[in-house]
């Protein structure tokens, strides 16, 4: 049987397990990523673990996410992770050089290699062939040190593109419609490749666009083949030697096949408050827009801020609008600047930020109360905007432009001719902003920086064989990384202090919630289906587990919390009968006995303590992962068990 792009690069990197769907492969890893507000902690596992080190081909840390310096804590956070990168051989990409995936995508990407990321977006490499995923840091440390990724062998989903795409209708309008069309959780356990004679009309940047936000629809990771325009824009990057073709079989089976006719499509925006509440931006003329924010990985391409500055040229933005626009990285907008654009869009009336995330993770420019935002972004959960009344609509740059323009979210077709632009041959090269780790010798001398803000990793504790835990909280369905623990400007800087952190931890749902379950000092947590969607921070795992969580009952989770929480040594568990989510109120107190025997078949029973009602719960632990609890936590099983 012929294989999909995906399988191909998986079977050239696999180290364990076989690639039947739904068994537990182990993976090469090539390349890494780290971002500052999960690289403090990635770094610091890394540093656990004691290789001297990195064994990948490549490893980057970038500084894109907490680059408001309010206080020391950021500035601090910026040093720790320049200092350990240059003493173990990562690259270090200093603040203002862009955001990880834009910069990655541009300066190091690789067709048919692996990459994993402590960022959820990981996937934007899969605009160039390479099998990305993210990852939470405890596994991206491993990673760096040689050693394998494990994942749920996923299912195969293609995606069939015909057609083309009408003007004013984007890659972002492609990337709605198949949430529209999958929701928040239809790619869960599976990889989807894009493919058909439609891609051919996509560039690199659109189709990272489409990679980047299939992290919404919970995939393990998108692909596009490598194919001549791959090469055309690694070319155009200086990088055509980094080039391999790289296509499916023509007899590869998948588990579903989507067709999307893009002459069909229109542009589309995603509704308050998840990116698949589509709606046809049409339809959503009426609505008064306060602020328009323009950026972020999902579009923050040259291509995305050349088409922005072509449509705001000689025009200005409505009274009502603060317009943002941040350019991905470092070469977008030294481009910007030179061919003049930038100064069209400062001309219009947009406030321009630096090359970093900035809104999109409520670092900055949150809304005004009840304040509509037009957001390029790929994310709209409640409150992640820093406003917790905020109505936020996702859209592409095309739409949001149009909007700033109006001061309504419009259609932008409405606005005439689509205005040409010109796309270089060449981008601007200049890897100054990417700092070389020294050389191995140099290395052994070198001392890590690190500040007070920097507190000690949270102490995982081996799972005991039987556990009486008060609920010390119910949530709902889809509930998001950014409920259970927050980002934006207050937060962020405490991505290194997790006892400072936990002040906050599902804040967004019940700002009780810190106090009570440290009162409680062991409990367990109640959530509904896809808990843990949305971003890769393990702080989501390490907070609770520092409250004293040490168990997680879901009707189902998402695929890189699940795997933080097993890393943080906390029980993921979901309900054999999804009815029994109803029968239990926060207050209960569940008692489940006969853990270590039981845990291999996957099976638990839990009694409520209240009621006497007898509970069945239901994962499907692999031994590793089961070892990983058992020496709470992948630090102590890394640190056990080697590499
Ligand atoms: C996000 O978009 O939510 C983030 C911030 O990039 C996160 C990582 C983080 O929480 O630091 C992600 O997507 O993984
Ligand atoms: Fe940064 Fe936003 Fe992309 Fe996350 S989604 S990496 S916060 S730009």
């Amino acid at each position: 049987m012929g294989r999909t792009i995906a399988q191909k690069i998986i079977a050239a990197h696999l180290v364990s397990g076989d690639m039947t769907p739904g068994s537990e492969i182990g993976l090469r890893i090539d390349q890494t990523l780290t971002q500052d507000a999960t690289g403090t902690m990635a770094y610091l596992a890394l540093e656990n673990i004691g290789i001297p080190r990195v064994r990948t081909e490549k490893s980057l840390a970038y500084i894109d996410h907490n680059t408001l310096q309010c206080g020391f804590e950021n500035a601090d956070d910026h040093r720790y992770i320049q200092s350990v990168a240059r003493k173990y051989g990562v690259y270090f990409s200093r603040p203002g050089n862009g955001i990880c995936h834009q910069v990655h995508l541009e300066r190091f990407g690789k067709p048919g290699k692996t990459l994993i990321g402590s960022d959820s977006h990981t996937p934007t490499g899969g605009g160039i062939g390479m099998l990305a995923m993210g990852a939470g840091g405890m596994d991206v440390a491993v990673a760096m040190g040689g050693g394998a990724y494990y994942i749920t062998m996923p299912k195969m989903y293609k995606v069939n593109l015909t057609g083309k795409l009408r003007p004013w209708v984007t890659a972002k309008d492609i990337s709605l419609e198949i949430l529209r069309v999958l929701s928040v959780k239809g790619g869960v356990g599976a990889i989807i490749e894009w493919g058909g004679e439609g891609i051919r009309t996509l560039s690199v940047p659109e189709r990272a666009t489409i990679t980047n936000m299939g992290a919404e629809l919970g995939a393990t990771t998108s692909i596009f083949p490598a194919d001549e325009v791959t090469r055309a824009f690694l070319k155009a990057q200086g990088r055509e030697a980094d080039y391999t073709p790289l296509y499916s079989d023509p007899d590869a089976e998948y588990d579903k096949i989507i067709d999307i006719d893009l002459s069909s499509l229109t542009p589309l925006a995603a509704c308050p408050h998840s990116p698949d509440r589509v709606a046809e931006a049409s339809d959503l003329g009426g609505i008064p827009v306060s602020q328009v924010c323009i950026g972020s990985c999902t579009n923050s391409s040259l291509r995305d801020m050349l088409r922005v500055a072509a449509i705001l040229k000689g025009k200005t933005i409505a009274d009502g609008v603060s317009l943002s626009i941040s350019p991905g990285s470092r070469q977008v907008l030294s481009m910007l600047s030179a061919c003049g654009a930038l100064g069209d869009m400062i001309a219009a009336g947009a406030r321009v930020l630096e090359c970093a995330c900035g809104p999109c993770i409520g670092m900055g420019f949150s809304p005004a109360s009840g304040g509509v935002s037009v957001r390029t972004f790929n994310r709209n959960f409640e409150g992640r905007s820093g406003t917790r009344d905020a109505q936020v609509y996702l859209a592409s740059p095309e739409t949001a432009a149009a909007s700033a323009l109006t001061g309504f979210i419009t259609d932008p077709r409405t606005l005439g001719v689509y205005p040409d632009i010109h796309m270089p041959d060449a981008f601007f090269i200049n890897d100054s902003g990417v700092i070389p780790p020294a050389g191995e010798e140099e290395a052994r001398a070198l001392d890590v920086v690190r500040g007070p803000n920097i507190k000690p990793f949270p102490k995982g504790e081996p799972l005991p064989d039987t556990l009486t835990l008060p609920v010390s909280l119910k949530v709902g369905d889809n509930i998001t990384t950014d409920h259970i623990m927050p980002a934006g400007a207050k937060v962020l800087p405490f991505r290194s202090n997790i006892p400072k952190m936990s002040e906050f931890c599902f804040g967004v749902c019940d700002e009780t919630f810190p106090r009570r379950a440290k009162e409680l000092n062991r409990s367990c947590v109640i959530g509904g289906s896809n808990y843990g969607q949305g971003s890769s921070r393990e702080h989501a795992a390490l907070v609770p587990l520092y409250l004293g969580v040490r168990l997680v009952i879901a009707k189902s989770f998402a695929r890189i919390h699940a795997a933080n929480l097993i890393n943080a040594g906390i029980l993921p568990m979901t309900f054999a009968d999804p009815a029994d989510y109803d029968a239990l109120e926060q207050g209960d107190a569940l008692r489940v006995e006969q853990i270590h025997a039981s845990l291999k078949s996957g099976r638990l029973t839990a009694v409520n303590e209240r009621t006497g009602k007898t509970i069945g719960l239901t994962y499907p632990l692999t031994d590793r992962q089961i070892a990983i609890l058992k020496a709470g936590g992948l630090l102590n099983y890394t640190r056990e068990a080697g590499i």
